[in-house]
């Protein structure tokens, strides 16, 4: 698999910052009260989202899960109409209606997320098989956390992939944790790619903390899932700096050591990628500074297109919410 030219390898460093840079936004917007619900951030994973993601086409379809704010970043999504659904805002991916754990973006392929664990495996496959019915060359990229990957769902989602040879990739952000169930306590396979033995798939493992090894990897699978070679699961080895989701809940449970931490920053996906960059002549310095001043600028005019927004009318609540109208209910 040949290596992504410069000028992509360019648009995969912003992509990473501009998650990092999201995710830090939403951090601070959530500490200051600003956002309903809860919200868990991928800060750490930039690389295996993006190397992930730009495997895909436009018109590929991704599925994601409860921590999905880099996923259709790492598509290409614009950034104000992410933030302002956080927010809760008309003008947000989904009306305001679904916030941080529900953002879809159809515009890139994103077709959603949901904070039931393990559920968009089944989806995936679904959007997957609609594509192979549909005589399209399409692929679903399926990305679920470690957690998941012990729910019934995911076995019936592999099983089924496998037995009807829909164009799927399953990529497990395999972090380590579930909440604070470490993976290691959880299973007896150590790896999660291992289980892909059992439903006659080919699994992998990548270095998540490497965007180009991780776009290979994927880039490989999609490529298999479009010539017809069915679904296939990688396991990407990665770590998210901050707790499960915000608030203080995690600061008291002793989980994980700081050295752990300490010791997966020491390769924060960000430097790495820029040193590569460098290395290879592909930046200098100047230019990352710039791509860092670029994308400061990007987050900050989403965040103002976002806090301007209106809020939903009240009487949209339930629009959008059922195909067919249920007859005696008030859908405004
Ligand atoms: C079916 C279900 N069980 C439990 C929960 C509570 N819960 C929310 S996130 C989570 C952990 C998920 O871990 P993982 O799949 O590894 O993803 P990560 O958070 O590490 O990205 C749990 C147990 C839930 N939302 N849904």
């Amino acid at each position: 698999m040949s290596t992504p030219d410069p000028a992509t390898q360019l648009e995969m460093y912003r992509r990473m910052l501009r998650i990092r840079r999201f995710d830090e936004t939403v951090k601070t917007l959530f500490g200051r009260g600003r956002i309903p619900g809860s919200v868990h951030l991928s800060i750490g994973q930039e690389a295996e989202v993006v190397g992930a993601c730009m495997a895909l086409r436009t018109d590929d379809t991704m599925v994601g899960n409860h921590r999905s704010h880099g996923h259709p970043i790492g598509k290409g999504a614009a950034l104000g109409p992410l933030l302002a659904e956080i927010l809760g805002k008309a003008t947000g991916v989904n009306g305001g209606k679904g916030g941080s754990m529900h953002l879809a973006d159809f515009s890139v392929g994103s077709l959603g997320e949901s904070s039931i664990v393990g559920s968009g495996l089944p989806v995936a496959v679904g959007a997957a098989l609609g594509a192979k019915m549909q005589g399209s060359d399409r692929v679903c990229l399926c990305f679920f956390g470690d957690g998941a990957s012990n729910e019934g769902y995911f076995h019936e989602a592999l099983n089924m992939a496998s037995a009807w040879q829909v164009p799927v990739v399953f990529l497990c952000e395999n972090n380590g944790y579930g909440v604070t169930t470490a993976f290691s306590s959880i299973s007896r396979v150590p790896d999660v790619a291992a289980r892909a033995a059992a439903y006659g798939i080919p699994g992998q493992i990548v270095d998540g903390q490497d965007a180009l090894a991780v776009h290979a990897a994927v880039a490989q699978a999609v490529q298999g899932a479009r010539d017809g070679a069915g679904p296939s699961l990688i396991e990407a080895k990665t770590y998210r700096y901050p707790h499960h989701s915000e608030g203080p809940l995690y600061d008291a449970i002793a989980y994980r050591d700081a050295s752990e931490l300490a010791a997966w920053q020491a390769r924060d996906p960000l430097p790495l990628f820029a040193r590569h960059l460098e290395d290879t002549g592909i930046a200098d310095t100047a230019t990352l500074t710039s791509i860092e001043h670029a994308i400061t600028a990007e987050v900050a005019a989403a965040l103002e297109f976002a806090e301007q927004s209106p809020w939903p009318d009240p009487a949209e609540a339930h629009r959008g919410l059922y195909r067919t109208p249920i007859a005696g209910f008030d859908h405004a």
